[in-house]
């Protein structure tokens, strides 16, 4: 048995997290087990990385500094959760992956692309998700939705043009690679968000059940 692998990618505030609990639970209802997880993070070790990277710091931390911390938390949570998940043929719902490793690392810091996907294989082996559904909205919908929490983590700081840089990768991602992309346009009404992954459900149910 091999599981399916969802990943869930945008800006800030574009709802992955909201829609990652409707789609478990549109998935639930069809009798599917469903483990969600989330990047950086997943595991007790990777949630203290993921304190790291995003906790404001007075020392600013280098560019592939973070890139190694992000790969570093994924190679943990890929052995303690992802795969194990997977081989239990199980459903796993990831907030986040290696696309936002592209998107931030690569677009919004600037780091070669080839230095991303160099550390992808090394990390991954061939382990690439099955879905990725992309929150698509611009920033400033986004920042203006997470402002009630607060205080803001290290990359919600970034300027706007670091945040057109991520969004621009992503989707150049999702143009180059429409069979594994589904775009959504996260700026619409939750409900129409909503109905727009319902309408994606016939695809991961089939592809779950093979
Ligand atoms: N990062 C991560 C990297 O740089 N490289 C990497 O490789 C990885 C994996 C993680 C940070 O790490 C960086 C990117 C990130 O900056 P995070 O907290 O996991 O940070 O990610 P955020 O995107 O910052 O999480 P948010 O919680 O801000 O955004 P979500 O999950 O997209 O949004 P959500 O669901 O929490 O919704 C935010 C608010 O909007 C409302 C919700 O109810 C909620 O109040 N909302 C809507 N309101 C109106 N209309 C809609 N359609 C709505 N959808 C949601």
């Amino acid at each position: 048995m091999t599981g399916l692998f969802i990943t869930l990618e945008g800006l800030e505030g574009a709802g992955k997290s909201t829609n990652q609990n409707y789609l478990a639970n549109r998935l639930r209802a069809e009798g599917i087990e469903v483990v969600l997880t989330r990047e950086p993070g997943g595991t007790t070790l990777t949630e203290r990385m993921r304190d790291v990277l995003l906790a404001p710091s007075a020392e600013q931390m280098n560019s592939d500094t973070e890139l190694l911390l992000i790969f570093a938390a994924r190679a943990q949570h890929l052995a303690k959760v992802i795969r194990p998940a997977l081989a239990r043929g199980v459903v796993v719902i990831c907030d986040r992956f290696t696309d936002s490793t592209y998107a931030y690392q690569g677009g919004g810091r600037g780091l070669p692309l080839e230095r991303i996907a160099t550390l992808e294989s090394f990390v991954q082996g061939d382990l690439r998700p099955d879905l990725t559904m992309l929150f698509d909205l611009p920033i400033e919908v986004g920042i203006a939705r997470t402002s009630v929490y607060g205080r803001l983590d290290r990359f919600e700081l970034e300027n706007r043009a670091f945040f057109d840089a991520v969004r621009m990768v992503f989707l150049e991602l999702a143009k180059a690679k429409p069979a594994r992309y589904s775009l959504i346009d996260a700026a619409q009404p939750l409900t129409q968000v909503q109905q727009a992954i319902d309408a994606l459900l016939p695809v991961c149910l089939e592809r779950v059940r093979g």
